[in-house]
């Protein structure tokens, strides 16, 4: 039997926050989703926006059965007793015409944004982040900007400058113009991340929760926390509130790359 399906370990918390799994599309780990919400049981959960990606719906589409399987375990979830909050974001803004109604489907309750508070009594925004989004563009290209494309960067770099030089250009340092791009890029999760943080502050809360950017992150900004439950395309990632109110970012895919080497029973986190 695959670890990732072992029954051994179940998981119960108080809260689970997802966002960013762009259902309907070839990149959201399904698999991994549905077997996380399978083992996974909740009081509350958050849905933190680009759930279903409708920007993509209108032009490709794609479905397999894990879609289903994750779409069945949510309303499995809701029929059983956690409450479950939906709050679109920018590919399934096709909901958001809808919050005024106040609308509730399949006991999915769908907000524009949520208060959670913390069984330690920590008040959070939560909201998907798009709204103070200047970052996307940047995010992007850091992201497809690991070793390798840089290594094959700067050897184009050269045959580039080459070309140049022939034709009567001055050199042109493409690796300094990769550097201010990354530069720029961090820049601009620090001014999403700050953007958020001073909201939360600005309106009294102790911390915020969004996804968007698909960089799962927990930490202290301007003096509120700042936490973002990352994405299920490119990470394998959710924010977990303990039953004592701990917050803790799973890496779901990492938790069970990990298990693969050990017996499943001692390498899951314990629930409180
Ligand atoms: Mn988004």
């Amino acid at each position: 039997m695959n670890a990732l399906n072992h029954p051994a370990s179940r998981h119960d918390y108080r809260c689970v926050f997802i966002s960013d799994t762009h259902l309907g599309t070839r990149g959201f780990r399904g698999d991994f989703l549905a077997d996380f919400l399978r083992r996974t049981s909740c009081e509350q959960l958050y849905l933190v926006g680009d759930i279903i990606d409708g920007w993509r719906l209108r032009k490709s589409w794609y479905w397999d059965e894990h879609h289903d399987e994750v779409l069945r375990q949510i309303l499995r979830k809701a029929r059983s007793g956690t409450e479950v909050t939906y709050i679109p974001g920018n590919h399934d803004e096709m909901f958001r015409a809808w919050l005024p109604l106040g609308l509730e489907i399949g006991g999915i309750k769908l907000r524009d944004e949520a208060t959670h508070v913390t069984a330690d009594g920590k008040r959070l925004l939560v909201t998907h982040g798009d709204a103070f989004d200047s970052v996307v563009r940047y995010y992007k290209f850091l992201a497809i900007l690991g070793d390798s494309a840089y290594t094959f960067a700067l050897v184009t770099n050269r045959w580039f400058n080459a070309v140049r030089r022939r034709l009567g250009y001055p050199y042109w340092s493409l690796s300094q113009w990769l550097k201010r791009q990354v530069k720029e890029a961090v820049k601009a999760i620090d001014r999403f991340e700050s953007a958020l943080a001073n909201e939360a502050r600005r309106r009294g809360f102790d911390g915020v929760v969004c996804g968007h950017i698909h960089h799962a992150e927990m930490r202290e900004v301007n003096g509120v926390l700042y936490l973002n439950d990352g994405d299920w395309v490119e990470s394998c990632t959710a924010l977990v509130e303990h039953h004592d109110g701990r917050l803790e970012l799973i890496d779901w895919a990492e938790l069970n790359r990990l298990s693969f080497f050990e017996p499943v029973r001692g390498r899951v986190p314990q629930a409180a």
